[in-house]
């Protein structure tokens, strides 16, 4: 064996640059074992070790006289060592790595053609332990030049990911299993869920799980904490940006948790941070009272400041007053108040057992969450009342000064000359024959009237009284008039079809009687009506029917006879019980209508035993679905409140509740059937908000199912439940809030509204298209909450169209005033219908949420970006379709009128972004 070192080399390129080799060609002689030996190399933190050889070796084929010596191969070893010097080359002590052969091997052409064939090899060592290592190089008979090693181990290098830091991380030997790596919250960051990265075998981080939030205080800019600015707070860890300190609140400091109030403003304990600062209410005004032989009536207006809260109560204290003023002593518990002294919701309080002949001074003081924080006196307002003013009416003979067969017209005169102005009258009546059924009022300001919507040849008693500055008279008495036949006509000509309003009004001081003829034609259902509410907000207009909050009624047993027919309970047949309501038993039975058939009816009882606030309560919902008209709400029939069970009667629907009707028929219907199903919710909905009507639960559950599949809206209690416990919105164990059908601001400060119902609806979108699964399955509320915040919305149901889901998310967007209004999602579930080819196009996968948002018009496009003052711009150019506007330059929309650079700017920005958006929808399969 000959032992020949390598030869160290400088020889040229074939770019004429120098290159350092080592080189062994020993090619003619036998039994060659000639070793190049590297300098001790520090391992580092390396588990395995790349080593790269380039090299270029020669064909032996094209050497004559060689074969048989000539070898085209070499041998890598290594041997590891903790000692970096002093060792003697044994080559016993080295391990082979392995045998290195070349992919191209040069003749003697390609030399004197001058190219070089150079071979990378590339070889793994490992596991390595020691401090470093050696490698060595055998040459058994080759030509070869050894050009360059590289030795090197790869690793995940240090990065930051979800406002986490991960370490510089070396991959495990074995190349199949991953290091798990924890990261740290940067600065001012906190773990939400623990965050972890898993380093590959490459050095490539692989699967981010988890993630840090920024503190309280503080808010992400770019992978960073930064603390919020003065007058700046972040009330939560999150990922959320630091808000602006809500009205009269301020923050001084940098990273602000909290916003601390103004001066004479508060916040209450369970006002959120996010809430304004408020402060306590003015008194009340206008103290008006209405006084009889047995009860005084006080009302007063709501003060001019409310602070800015909505929790408004009175509290009415009473005093005693002697022959001088001064002398005054408080009332003792003689009196009764209703409902209460204290914490009065409305308005007015009703007074009695009072003694005749005795001056009273009432004083109201309005009160709000955060008068007891304030440390001024509260400032109240004052009326005195004499108790024997009771019993006067100020109105004299009432006559009829003409009728049609809707209308009547009354005048009268004031019984005395009154030592008081009179401010107005009121004027009530009701059908002769069904006092019962309900009364209607109406209120003018000069001593006549025109009562219209009265039904032809029908007696009505009516009855008057005045307001003066001190409260409203006794009533008159009652007088009877009779509206004209039908088909003739009094002294006034009335237009078959038409409506007639006449309008009275006070101008300087003379009196001027105003007649507008309006000419409605009259559809099937819109008729002039008059609330019969003592509330000026009657709805003198026709068609315009908004819907009146019975708890505005001072006796809501009023309301229910406003909006609810009473029922004679022997016509009303039970037949068995169909479920539990809250209030008591459902049952399902028969109505006996007179000059009908019997119809199928449902019945909610009242169960024995209750108190009068539920018996109220469970009213409510009567007088509220009373004032409703439409095929997509439960219709009521009527109530029993004369005698015992309480009854509501409503039409009855054979298929029970929608949530567990599609829970028995999991997969049973075609997606038309279901789009059916939700575009009657949504028609139903939309005249609800219509009406001015805010539902606030929402959910398929209380959505009722009849035969042929048409879904009503029912369910009409909940808005009182809410008002009346502050705890319900802040409860965390599944309270009176449901949580998971409300929309954000709704659960944070209460803000409900159509558009917080249209989240709702997009919850029940999800129900029905998974068949009545759980929305958000079984995640806590809580969890539900935060996932809401951060972002996260329910995927598409399997086998829900992309349609459907983006019409969801659409929904289920942050801004409320971003979400489609009810109008929109008929129509948008209308043209679905009529072109089903739009439901094809499901998603990817179950779960896929495209990111994508559905702008479903130009309007909705500006309004997300705050520019709609230019929709008529963009119609009026005929840019009426967002297709049409992604290929609009800055030229364009200046041409149209945008003439602001910073808004042509932000439009332009907003088409880039539309033209990918919409690329992406097209691709998805979805029209917009
Ligand atoms: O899911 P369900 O069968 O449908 O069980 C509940 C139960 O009474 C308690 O609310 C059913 N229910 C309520 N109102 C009606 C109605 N108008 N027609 C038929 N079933 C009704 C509801």
């Amino acid at each position: 064996v000959t032992v020949k070192p390598w030869d160290a080399i400088t020889e040229m390129d074939e770019h004429n640059r120098p290159i350092h080799t080592f080189q062994v060609c020993h090619v003619m002689e036998p039994n060659q074992n000639n070793w190049l030996r590297s300098n001790w190399i520090f391992r580092e933190a390396a588990q395995k070790v790349y080593v790269e050889m380039r090299f270029t070796l020669r064909d032996c084929n094209s050497i004559p006289w060689v074969s048989g010596t000539c070898k085209e191969t070499f041998n890598l070893f290594y041997m590891e060592s903790d000692e970096a010097h002093g060792m003697k080359f044994k080559p016993a002590q080295y391990t082979k790595i392995d045998t290195i052969a070349a992919d191209e091997s040069f003749t003697q052409m390609d030399l004197g053609d001058r190219i070089l064939k150079l071979n990378t090899e590339v070889r793994e060592v490992g596991p390595v332990n020691k401090k470093g290592f050696y490698l060595a190089f055998q040459d058994i008979g080759a030509c070869i030049a050894l050009v360059s090693v590289r030795v090197y181990y790869k690793k995940c290098p240090f990065t930051f990911r979800n406002l986490a830091t991960f370490p510089d991380t070396i991959p495990r030997v074995d190349s199949s299993s991953l290091v798990e790596v924890r990261g740290a919250c940067v600065k001012n960051a906190e773990e939400r869920d623990p965050p972890k990265l898993y380093c590959g075998a490459d050095g490539d981080w692989l699967v981010p799980l988890g993630r840090c939030v920024c503190s309280m205080g503080y808010e992400e800019v770019d992978g960073s904490c930064i603390a919020c600015r003065p007058g700046f707070y972040k009330a939560f860890a999150g990922n959320i940006k630091c808000s602006k300190c809500p009205p009269h609140s301020y923050s001084y400091d940098d990273g602000s948790q909290l916003c601390y109030c103004e001066k004479g403003y508060f916040r209450a304990e369970k006002d959120p941070p996010t809430m304004a600062c408020t402060r306590p209410p003015s008194p009340p005004r206008n103290v008006v009272f209405n006084i009889n032989e047995t009860s005084l009536f006080l009302e007063w207006s709501p003060p001019s400041d409310t602070g800015g809260r909505k929790d408004l109560t009175y509290n009415v204290l009473c005093k005693k007053c002697g022959a001088d003023q001064q002398q005054c002593e408080l009332c003792g518990g003689e009196l009764r108040f209703v409902p209460r002294p204290q914490g009065l919701i409305n308005a007015s309080v009703t007074v009695l057992d009072f003694t005749a002949h005795a001056n009273y001074t009432f004083e109201i003081e309005s009160q709000n969450g955060v008068s007891d924080m304030s440390s001024f006196p509260r400032p109240v307002a004052a009326i005195t009342i004499s108790t024997d003013q009771g019993g006067v009416s100020l109105v004299g003979m009432v006559q009829k000064d003409w009728a049609s067969q809707n209308s009547i017209a009354l005048s009268w005169q004031d019984a005395e000359p009154p030592s008081l102005p009179v401010l107005e009258y009121e004027i009530k009546y009701y059908e002769k024959e069904h006092e019962e059924l309900s009364y209607s009022s109406t209120r003018t300001k000069v001593p006549s009237v025109i009562v219209t919507g009265l039904k032809p040849s029908t007696a009505y008693m009516f009855h008057i009284r005045a307001r003066t500055p001190t409260g409203f008279s006794s009533y008159s008495h009652k007088f009877e008039f009779s509206t004209g036949d039908e088909g003739k006509f009094s002294n006034m000509a009335v237009d078959q079809g038409h409506v007639l309003v006449i309008i009275t009004a006070a101008v300087g001081g003379s009196t001027l009687l105003v007649i507008l003829t309006l000419f409605f034609l009259i559809t099937g259902r819109t008729k002039c009506i008059f609330s019969g509410s003592s509330d000026s907000s009657t709805v003198p207009f026709p068609g315009i029917k908004t819907y009146i909050d019975p708890d505005t009624y001072e006796d809501p047993t009023q309301a229910v006879h406003e909006f609810a027919k009473e029922i004679d309970p022997c016509r009303i047949r039970i037949e068995r019980v169909i479920g539990a309501g809250e209030f008591g038993e459902v049952c399902s039975g028969r109505l006996r209508i007179p000059g009908k058939r019997e119809i199928p009816v449902a019945i909610k009882t009242l169960k024995g035993g209750y108190v009068d606030r539920q018996r109220r309560d469970f009213l409510r919902e009567a007088s509220i679905m009373g004032q409703f008209d439409h095929p997509n709400i439960i219709r009521l029939e009527g109530v029993v409140t004369k005698s015992r069970p309480v009854m509501i009667v409503v039409e009855y629907m054979e298929n029970g509740s929608l949530d567990s009707f599609l829970r028995k028929h999991d997969g049973h219907f075609t997606v038309i059937q279901l789009v059916g199903m939700l575009r009657g919710i949504a028609s139903g909905m939309k005249y609800l908000s219509d009406m001015g009507y805010v539902h606030r639960d929402l959910a398929a559950r209380n959505i009722l199912v009849n035969s042929n599949l048409v879904c009503k809206v029912s369910d009409f209690g909940l808005s009182r439940v809410l008002e009346d416990d502050p705890e319900a919105a802040y409860t965390t164990t599944g309270g009176k809030i449901p949580i998971r059908w409300t929309a954000p601001e709704a659960i944070a400060y209460r803000k409900f509204s159509s558009a917080s119902d249209a989240w709702s609806y997009g919850i029940v979108m999800w129900e029905v298209m998974s068949y009545g699964e759980r929305p958000y399955w079984e995640m806590s509320n809580q969890d539900v909450i935060l996932s809401i915040e951060e972002g996260y919305r329910l995927p598409a149901p399997m086998g829900c169209p992309v349609a459907l889901h983006q019409l969801m998310l659409h929904c289920w967007q942050k801004e409320r005033n971003h979400r489609p209004k009810f109008t929109d999602i008929v129509s948008f579930l209308d043209k679905l219908i009529r072109n089903p080819s739009i439901l094809i196009t499901l998603p990817e996968s179950p779960g896929d949420v495209p990111d994508y948002p559905m702008f479903i018009s130009i309007g909705d496009w500006l309004d997300s970006i705050k520019m709609s003052q230019y929709k008529n711009n963009f119609v009026a150019a005929g840019f009426t379709t967002l297709d049409s506007v992604t290929s609009m330059t800055i030229e364009d929309v200046r041409q149209i009128g945008v003439t602001l650079i910073g808004h042509q700017r932000r439009i332009v920005s907003s088409i880039q972004t539309l033209r990918l958006q919409l690329l992406q929808a097209h691709e998805k399969g979805f029209h917009v």
